[in-house]
């Protein structure tokens, strides 16, 4: 049966009784009808909501969380980090990322992810040469998302340089090496699995990797529609090399090199001055949070105040999936600001003063953007993804609706998740995925045969 009766349901107006939600045999929503009469023969659900966006993920980093958290002999920091991922990066086969990735997938739905934006950079084999099939880790990635039921969103990236001025590339970065004419050719055969789950757009992966001029290339040679990211001034020494590369900083250098708007998303762009912040919210263009992979890799933290009072739009990515929950990406969005200003309940409006409510419409909205999906929303005609969650845990029992965010979103740890219907599909029941147990199986084979390449 293709309908499901929530007694409460979030719409993009806010929480509603009674709502009928209908969708089509493609995993098109069809009917959300509010104030329904309690209909025989559907299912029911005490509360709803439209499954989260995540707008930044590197699906194959999922294997090294939690592997990085030893000191080593100088002052550890993200340029360390990324020396111990590329090395994690150089033996990796594709069906090591079809395993790693079908297993994020499914980890990201019991959570209440029911899109990814996959920034997908390792493209070649481990001795730098193309695969025969010049998409075939990404059609990898593409095979997980169908194996879990995930809705994705592929970028190909764009990465030609080691740094500003056009650096050449190092060893340790062979596998990522593409042009702008490689990206193109990705983008064409990846074209054949453009459907409602999966769309394709592009990445240049950061202005140290892909030069001002590439950047501005792709994005007048990719179609129209199609979302376009990018890493941007995610750390200092990346600002203090764009100033003296450019004169500029990352965030101005970019925003001079060509018009911004909502294809556009901007990740990270923690180190924004007060003109960058008003300029990128006036753009449209998406700032892509990941809270949790910038406190573990010491990005700093966005300024998300003056953002929100410029009108920017933002979303949230679990980047290299330390977390798989999108109840941790908006907590510590929130913490992050309340520890720095000293104060609480900072990502609110003048309209919308709760925040777990505030936080989930704007970064599914923001999400939906970025994803270039017709997604985020409960509305006729975008993808049926919504999460179920469990009315009879303690936390939500009997709770009006209007505190079921903050319960969601700030009280404890236990997954309040319990179904998930992505695209139409049931991929999540009572708290389990589909395929969980074959998906895990395979997921420790890949891990195993790593650590003991490794060895
Ligand atoms: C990445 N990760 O592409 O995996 C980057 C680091 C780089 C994050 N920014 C690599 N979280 O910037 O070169
Ligand atoms: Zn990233």
């Amino acid at each position: 049966m293709r309908a499901l009766f929530a007694r409460h349901a979030l719409l993009p107006e806010g929480w509603r009784r009674d709502v009928l939600v209908e969708w089509d045999i493609h995993g098109d929503l069809t009917h959300i009808v509010p104030d329904s009469p309690p209909p025989l023969n559907v299912a029911r659900a005490d509360y709803v909501l439209p499954g989260m966006v995540n707008l930044h993920s590197h699906a194959f980093q999922r294997a090294l969380g939690g592997l990085t958290e030893r000191a080593g002999d100088g002052p550890d920091s993200f340029w360390t980090w990324r020396d111990l991922m590329y090395r994690f990066a150089a033996s990796i086969t594709p069906e090591q990322i079809e395993a790693i990735a079908a297993q994020l997938f499914a980890e990201c739905l019991r959570h209440g992810y029911t899109s990814v934006c996959e920034f997908h950079y390792l493209q070649r084999a481990p001795d730098g040469q193309p695969y025969a099939r010049v998409a075939e880790t990404a059609e990898r990635v593409a095979a997980a998302a169908q194996a879990s039921g995930m809705g994705l969103t592929l970028l190909p990236v764009l990465y030609s340089h080691a740094g500003f001025g056009e650096q050449p590339l190092k060893p340790a970065q062979g596998r990522f090496r593409t042009g702008v004419d490689d990206v193109l050719g990705i983008v064409e055969a990846l074209a054949p699995l453009r459907n409602g789950q999966l769309e394709v757009g592009a990445a240049p992966h950061s202005l140290r990797a892909a030069s001002i001029d590439q950047v501005r290339a792709l994005a007048a040679a990719l179609p129209k529609e199609r979302p376009l990211h990018i890493h941007i001034a995610e750390q200092q020494a990346e600002v203090e090399q764009c100033l003296a590369h450019a004169g500029r900083r990352p965030v101005e250098y970019l925003m001079d090199g060509m018009a911004l708007d909502a294809r556009w998303c901007l990740v990270h762009a923690t180190h924004l001055n007060d003109g960058e912040v008003q300029a990128l919210a006036r753009s449209g263009a998406i700032a892509g949070l990941c809270p949790t992979t910038e406190a573990n890799l010491g990005d700093g933290v966005f300024p998300l105040e003056p953002f929100l009072a410029a009108g920017g739009a933002f979303g949230v990515g679990s980047d290299s999936h330390v977390s798989q929950s999108p109840v941790e990406e908006l907590r510590w969005l929130e913490y992050g600001q309340r520890l720095v200003h000293q104060r609480r309940n900072v990502a609110v409006t003048q309209k919308q003063r709760d925040v777990g409510e505030f936080l989930w419409q704007a970064a599914l909205q923001g999400g939906a953007k970025a994803a270039g999906r017709r997604v985020g929303a409960l509305e006729e005609g975008r993808r049926a993804d919504l999460l179920v969650l469990d009315g009879a845990h303690p936390n939500l029992d009997g709770v009006l609706d209007a505190d079921v965010l903050g319960r969601f979103l700030f009280c404890g740890n236990d997954n309040l998740v319990r179904d998930v219907l992505c695209g139409g599909r049931w991929v999540v029941q009572g708290g389990r995925h589909m395929a969980q147990d074959a998906i895990a199986q395979r997921y420790r084979q890949a891990v195993k045969q790593l650590r003991e390449g490794s060895q």
